[in-house]
């Protein structure tokens, strides 16, 4: 997806669908300040903050994960992408946690789980959550059962979400549900799981409440936890 010419290339001279095939073939080649850029342009022209992360940013990362699955892209191509996602992240990032109410709706502990590093949907769910009120507190990348038992017991949330990206720990999850089974914790925590290969046969089998398959709907499910869009 390189463009030799990249550099005579002027972001803000774009018509909107140019600029975001540009910005997605910048992730692609993980351009973090052309990304960034891109993502300010957009804003600049009126688009949502959604719009942008799902068009330009989300959007351009299903190639980098196509390729990366077919062996043309590797490791530290798909690391520089990764960052270049979170370049233009950092200026949705306020958007998003700011576009609803600001009334606490509840509190979340979120972490992706141990042995998986993947952090970048797990923080958009973050980022979704607190856009829709939520207290979130993320532990981060590789949570174990007991850093999820310890900020559990700090945080009292109403809800526990943990994410997973790879076959081989997703059934990490099941083990945190066993834990909080024996301790009688799930009475007052909600349990919500996602991660793209994740899907509600999964959730019901390890006995989860909710399976969030992205970060709007995950925002949405997190409310009705609570009893708002009951
Ligand atoms: Co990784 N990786 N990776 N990787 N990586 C995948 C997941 C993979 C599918 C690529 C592929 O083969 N096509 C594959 C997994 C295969 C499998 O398990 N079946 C894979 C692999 C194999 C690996 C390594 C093992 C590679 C290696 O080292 N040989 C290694 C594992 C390291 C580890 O975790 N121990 C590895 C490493 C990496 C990087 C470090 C290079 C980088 C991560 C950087 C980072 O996160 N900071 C990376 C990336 C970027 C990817 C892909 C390309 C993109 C993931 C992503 O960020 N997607 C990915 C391919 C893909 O998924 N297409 C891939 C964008 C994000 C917005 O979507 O995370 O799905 P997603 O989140 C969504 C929903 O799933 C949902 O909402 C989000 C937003 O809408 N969601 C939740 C997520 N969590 C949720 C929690 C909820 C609710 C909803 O409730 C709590």
């Amino acid at each position: 997806m390189s463009d030799e010419n990249q550099d005579e290339i002027i972001l803000n001279d774009l018509n909107d669908d140019d600029l975001v095939q540009q910005m997605q073939d910048d992730l692609y080649d993980g351009m973090i300040p052309e990304v960034t850029e891109g993502t300010q342009i957009l804003l600049n022209r009126g688009w949502d903050a959604n719009t942008v992360l799902n068009n330009a940013l989300v959007g351009g990362m299903k190639f980098v994960g196509d390729d990366f699955r077919d062996g043309i892209l590797f490791v530290p191509e798909v690391l520089q992408a990764a960052n270049a996602m979170k370049g233009g992240m950092g200026l949705l990032r306020p958007i998003l946690a700011a576009s609803e109410n600001k009334v606490s709706t509840g509190k979340v502990v979120i972490g992706t789980v141990k042995g998986d590093i993947h952090d970048i949907g797990k923080n958009l769910v973050a980022m979704m959550l607190e856009g829709a009120g939520f207290e979130v507190f993320n532990l981060g990348i590789n949570t174990s059962w007991d850093e999820f038992n310890e900020a559990m017991e700090k945080h009292e949330p109403d809800i526990i979400g943990m994410s997973a990206l790879l076959t081989t720990t997703m059934p990490y999850m099941a083990v945190v549900i066993e834990e909080m089974e024996k301790r009688n914790m799930r009475k007052d925590i909600a349990i919500m799981v996602g991660g793209a290969p994740l899907n509600q046969e999964f959730a019901d089998a390890i006995k989860a409440d909710q399976y969030g398959r992205d970060a709007a709907i995950s925002a949405e499910l997190a409310k009705t936890i609570v009893g708002i869009n009951s």
